[in-house]
């Protein structure tokens, strides 16, 4: 699923603004991004290289993908052709930098706020001097890894949608059917024991002005980008801030459509969901992760059963298409869970809706699940060796069991999917012939006409 590199985007325009020369190399679509890289070093001469590293891994406990082992070889070919200080940046730095850093041995990583901090290390690097001391970066000196607290002054407004046409080829996104990512706000004030989102993002809500959300989705619009995905960690809290920027989205009145992929169903009522009508959304996703009260619990969600099946119904009162997506295995996760969860989506959702299953939870070092996983000695993995994917299922649910279950009713609901719909070779071709075909986005709307056609063809996944 290609995603828009937002923030290798933002720290280039902020560099470019500062007055350095800039060039982004997108690897997104590369054969062979090593070569790739080799080949485009040999072209230009850097000073300065800057790393984007998003994922760490592909969060999937069944097929495992983990993207650091890749960025190795990455890192090597151009330490083969510059002696250029690197520096890294991205979401998986903000999770694992120390795993990471000591991973690559680059100079340092830029933690929070690069529209500010990266200018502020391109200067020191420029000027041979010592950057040690810059707010919101990580570095390992003498073998011992520093972290420097991050200077936050709020949400940069300015930084809100970056010239994607100047640094990516935006037509090769758009042809796969990409949404282009718009943040409205940093932080996440919930709890949820296996999230990383407070780490990455803090837990002080830092809001944008919603007339800036406005003017930035029409600056999008009116440079071919129309598909448009709310990236805040929960698009609907504060839910009086999300119906501040469905309000202002509706008074611009541009040909946008707009989607969101994390809504939280304690906050998910007739008036946000008629706001996001008026405002132009062509899809929603809620994030209940179970429909019971003790997973629910267990994953500290900070809602119960209760919200889930009054979330239900509103959904199915609007005509928004929304995606319910479920984490199977927390923490308290048990067979009579695993059937209430499947029971509720069976019988709640609507079939033109989509329903996400996950089964097994990634667990991250510092969140709360990793104690739990600890406590419940099924975490051998130390801290350093958890940045190669490990997995919770809860002990008392049986992970096989599990899958089973989900597989029947895959078999038995065709607008169900599972990491492993995902996880096809000829998904991104998904993609291009959807794009050819007249579909838009969120393709996940076509999930029932897709998979009966991948089956007509005898080409559905194996679930
Ligand atoms: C929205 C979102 C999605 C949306 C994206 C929609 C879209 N159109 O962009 C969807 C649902 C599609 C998605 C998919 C996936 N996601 Co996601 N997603 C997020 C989320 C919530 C926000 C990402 C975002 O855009 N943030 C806003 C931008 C501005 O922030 P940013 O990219 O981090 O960039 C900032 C800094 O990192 C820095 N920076 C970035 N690059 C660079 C480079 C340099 C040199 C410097 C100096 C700084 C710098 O500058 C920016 C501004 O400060 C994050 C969690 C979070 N709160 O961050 C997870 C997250 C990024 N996703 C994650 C994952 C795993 C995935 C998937 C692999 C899940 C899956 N199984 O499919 C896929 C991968 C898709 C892909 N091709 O990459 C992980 C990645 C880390 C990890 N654990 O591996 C995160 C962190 C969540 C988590 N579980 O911890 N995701």
């Amino acid at each position: 699923m290609p995603v828009m590199p937002i923030g290798a985007c933002i720290a280039a325009e902020a560099a470019d603004r500062a007055g350095h020369k800039v060039r982004v190399l997108d690897l997104m679509f590369e054969a062979d991004p090593p070569r790739a890289i080799e080949s485009a070093l040999r072209k230009v001469s850097c000073d300065i290289i800057g790393l984007s590293v998003r994922n760490i891994d592909n969060n999937n406990m069944r097929e495992p993908a983990f993207y650091i082992a890749d960025l190795l070889p990455l890192v090597d070919a151009i330490r083969r052709l510059t002696d250029a200080p690197i520096i890294l940046g991205g979401a998986s730095l903000t999770v694992m930098p120390e795993e990471i850093l000591r991973a690559t041995d680059v100079s340092c990583a830029v933690l929070s706020d690069a529209d500010v901090v990266f200018p502020l290390i391109l200067e020191k690097f420029s000027n041979s001097e010592a950057f040690g001391n810059l707010p919101g970066i990580a570095y390992i000196e003498n073998g011992v890894f520093r972290r420097n607290p991050s200077a936050s002054a709020g949400f940069s407004d300015e930084f809100m949608v970056p010239r994607y046409h100047r640094w990516i080829d935006v037509g090769s996104y758009i042809s796969r059917l990409a949404s282009a990512p718009l943040q409205t706000k940093l932080g996440c004030q919930f709890q949820c024991s296996y999230c990383t989102y407070r780490k990455i993002e803090g837990s002080v809500y830092r809001l944008s002005d919603p007339q800036h959300v406005a003017n930035a989705a029409a600056r999008l619009v009116s440079s071919g980008l129309r598909d448009i995905e709310f990236v805040d960690s929960v698009f609907n809290a504060p839910y009086e801030h999300a119906m501040a920027i469905c309000e202002a989205l509706a008074r611009i009145r541009i040909p946008a459509r707009f989607q969101s992929m994390d809504l939280n169903p304690l906050f998910l009522d007739d008036a946000l969901l008629s706001a996001m009508e008026h405002a132009g959304f062509a899809g929603i996703g809620v994030t209940v992760e179970s429909a019971s009260d003790s997973v629910l619990r267990g994953l500290r969600k900070g809602f119960t059963s209760r919200h889930v099946h009054a979330a239900a119904e509103t959904v199915r009162r609007r005509r928004l298409p929304c995606i319910w997506i479920f984490m199977l295995g927390g923490p308290g996760e048990t067979e009579d869970t695993v059937k209430e969860t499947l029971r509720f989506a069976e019988t709640q959702i609507r079939q033109q809706d989509a329903a996400f299953f996950a089964i097994g939870i990634r667990i991250y070092p510092g969140t709360e699940l990793e104690t739990i996983a600890r406590k419940q000695g099924v975490l051998p993995a130390s801290t350093a060796e958890m940045l190669t994917p490990v997995f919770y299922v809860s002990p008392d649910a049986d992970g096989v069991w599990i899958e089973q279950q989900v597989k029947d009713s895959l078999n038995r609901n065709m607008n169900f999917m599972s990491a492993v719909s995902l996880d096809v070779p000829y998904f991104s071709l998904i993609h291009r012939l959807g794009y050819r075909l007249g579909f838009r986005t969120p393709l996940w709307r076509y999930t029932r006409a897709i998979r009966k056609g991948l089956r007509f063809i005898g080409m559905e996944a194996n679930h």
